[in-house]
């Protein structure tokens, strides 16, 4: 069968979690940092290590199988590829960001001011959508410094921690889009390899998503535990030699992990273990 090829960032804020991600899914390549291709021992599959600009056009004219990339990116390359699977990680807002002091206070107060942005077919869409006429000046980095440097009255650019634009003086004002990186193929490829690594993926996704939990109760507690513990099933409970006493295990959703511990302690949970989950297949 022919070997797949997936381009992923070769640096950057992407590298080392799509990396990961790759060496989770039980692949085994050398991530050489020099060289632009890596081959895996395990699967046929080889990594293209690439700047995330170009990881789209690879993957739209066949170049490369599979990518991992920025929504972001995506969208400002206007290309037509198919999202495989949303991957939870390097998550951040598009958004149009004005200076403290600024007058603008309505999105139509936008109309005839000037934007600085690196993503002006993005931003574009959005202000067509919205029916604002502002003026796009297109710029390639450091976009926080333009209202500063009198080039701009906003600007649009990504915002994980808003940290730079408070130390630019600038703040938020609204979201254009949230982005996080995206597993993307072509469209309509029906190949068993990327059926094989999208599984595998899926495993990796869902076990992150989740704790493995064992915890003790007296017998009396396990009616009101279980009822708080869905599991993949249910719970699997196994007797103590103490009398009168179980242990629980389970696995717990990430999202709702503290407020269900503190109501499991309510319900007489003890000794509460909490475990990461390597993979979980169903
Ligand atoms: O070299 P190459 O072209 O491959 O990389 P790059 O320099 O273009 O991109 P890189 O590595 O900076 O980011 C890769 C992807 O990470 C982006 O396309 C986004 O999808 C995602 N991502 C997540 C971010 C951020 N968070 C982020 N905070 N990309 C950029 N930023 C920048 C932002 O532009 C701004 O300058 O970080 C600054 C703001 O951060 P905060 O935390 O201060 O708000
Ligand atoms: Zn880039």
């Amino acid at each position: 069968m022919k070997t797949l090829k997936i381009a992923i960032q070769k640096s950057g804020r992407l590298n080392e979690k799509s990396v990961e991600l790759l060496k989770n899914c039980g692949l085994t390549f050398e991530n050489y940092k020099s060289s632009l291709i890596s081959t895996v021992a395990n699967f046929p599959l080889e990594i293209l290590f690439l700047r995330d600009d170009d990881i789209p056009e690879y993957v739209q004219d066949g170049i490369a199988d599979l990518g991992i990339v920025g929504e972001n990116v995506i969208g400002e390359t206007q290309v037509d590829v198919a999202y495989i699977e949303r991957l939870g990680f390097g998550k951040c807002s598009l958004k149009i960001a004005i200076p403290i002091q600024s007058d603008i206070t309505t999105l139509e107060d936008l109309n005839g001011k000037a934007i600085a942005t690196s993503y002006p077919i993005i931003l574009k869409k959005y202000l067509i959508e919205k029916n604002i006429n502002a003026d796009i000046r297109t710029i390639s980095g450091s976009v926080e410094i333009a209202p500063g440097l009198g080039l701009s009255h906003a600007i649009c650019d990504l915002v994980s921690t808003g940290g730079t634009l408070k130390s630019n003086g600038l703040k938020p004002f609204l979201d254009v889009l949230h982005s996080e990186a995206i597993l993307i193929g072509r469209k309509n490829e029906e190949n068993p390899l990327i059926q094989e690594l999208q599984q595998r993926v899926q495993s990796v996704l869902r076990a992150k998503e989740t704790k493995y939990v064992v915890l003790n109760c007296e017998s009396k507690h396990v009616e009101a535990i279980k009822a708080l513990l869905p599991g993949i099933k249910s719970p699997t409970v196994v007797p103590l030699l103490e009398n009168e006493w179980v242990a629980v295990h389970t696995v717990i959703s990430e999202k709702d992990f503290w407020k269900k511990i503190n109501q499991l302690k309510l319900a007489g949970a003890q000794g509460i273990v909490v475990m990461p989950i390597e993979k979980i297949i169903l």
